[in-house]
């Protein structure tokens, strides 16, 4: 575990406080889209938050191609399909639509797969905006700069929710790293989701999960520790922040 772990995790829960709850909990979207959808992001940029919050809150799933600064893996396309380095990018496969600007993306996400109105938290974009900037601060610039990565053949999976303390510095060294994975949302609908994964254990009978990739998790390990990292290119499947993390620095840093 590196030395600079607790801190990691403590700036993590303070981002986290900041966004007052927002990207924890969900309730499902009426509709999944068949193919997955695309988000060109890097986890520092403030109104990419806001969108991976929304895919948390209305628990969809993304294949995330990290963009940070000073990278070229993904950053290159978003220049050659949409004109502009400016991020979020998000792509719809199953539309034909793209775009730039969050609150757009925000917008069609709500109109295209939610089934419901857009509610009043994503009304005042702005306030949601300025809140997203003070989260950042704590995290001082992690997930925004590229470091040098070897390029993984297939995609990563992560079990994630974007306002996890654990999920998130796990984000920003495949962010930093450019390590595109599958995002598996992993929101909380109910108060046995809020169980911590240890206490989980030890109850004699466990609460069947909710949501898909909540089910999915626990059929596949029998208990739901977030976050959980699936690498097809190795076979590793890994719980803990903190053991994931090491695995990665080992693997794909160069
Ligand atoms: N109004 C846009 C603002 C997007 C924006 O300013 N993104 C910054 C990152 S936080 C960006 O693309 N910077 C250019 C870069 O990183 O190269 C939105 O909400 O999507």
């Amino acid at each position: 575990m590196s030395f600079f772990y607790p801190l990691n995790i403590t700036t993590s829960l303070a981002a986290t406080f900041l966004r007052a709850g927002a990207g924890v909990s969900a309730q499902p979207a009426s509709k999944q889209p068949a193919q997955l959808l695309k988000l060109y992001e890097f986890e520092g940029c403030p109104h990419c938050r806001l969108v991976r919050e929304v895919l948390t809150e209305l628990d969809l799933d993304a294949l995330i191609l990290p963009c940070p600064k000073g990278g070229h893996r993904y950053r290159d396309e978003v220049i050659e399909q949409g004109g502009k380095a400016q991020f979020p990018y998000f792509v719809d496969p199953n539309t034909d639509v793209s775009m730039y600007e969050s609150a757009d993306i925000i917008d069609y996400l709500f109109a295209t797969y939610a089934g419901r109105p857009k509610p009043w938290h994503w009304r005042a974009i702005e306030l949601q905006r300025f809140s997203s900037v003070l989260a950042s601060v704590p995290r001082i610039g992690q997930g925004t700069m590229v470091k040098k990565s070897k390029v993984p053949q297939h995609p990563l999976e992560l079990y994630s929710f974007e306002s996890s303390p654990f999920a998130r510095p796990v984000r920003d060294l495949m962010c930093e790293m450019e390590l595109p994975y599958i995002l598996r949302s992993v929101g909380r609908t109910s108060f046995a989701d809020w169980v911590p994964p240890a206490m989980r254990q030890m109850q004699a009978e466990q609460n069947e999960p909710a949501t898909r990739n909540r089910q999915a998790l626990h059929a596949r390990t029998g208990v739901i520790s977030i976050p959980y990292l699936v690498d097809p290119n190795t076979g590793v499947e890994l719980a803990e922040s903190s053991d994931i993390l090491d695995y990665l620095q080992k693997n794909y840093a160069l």
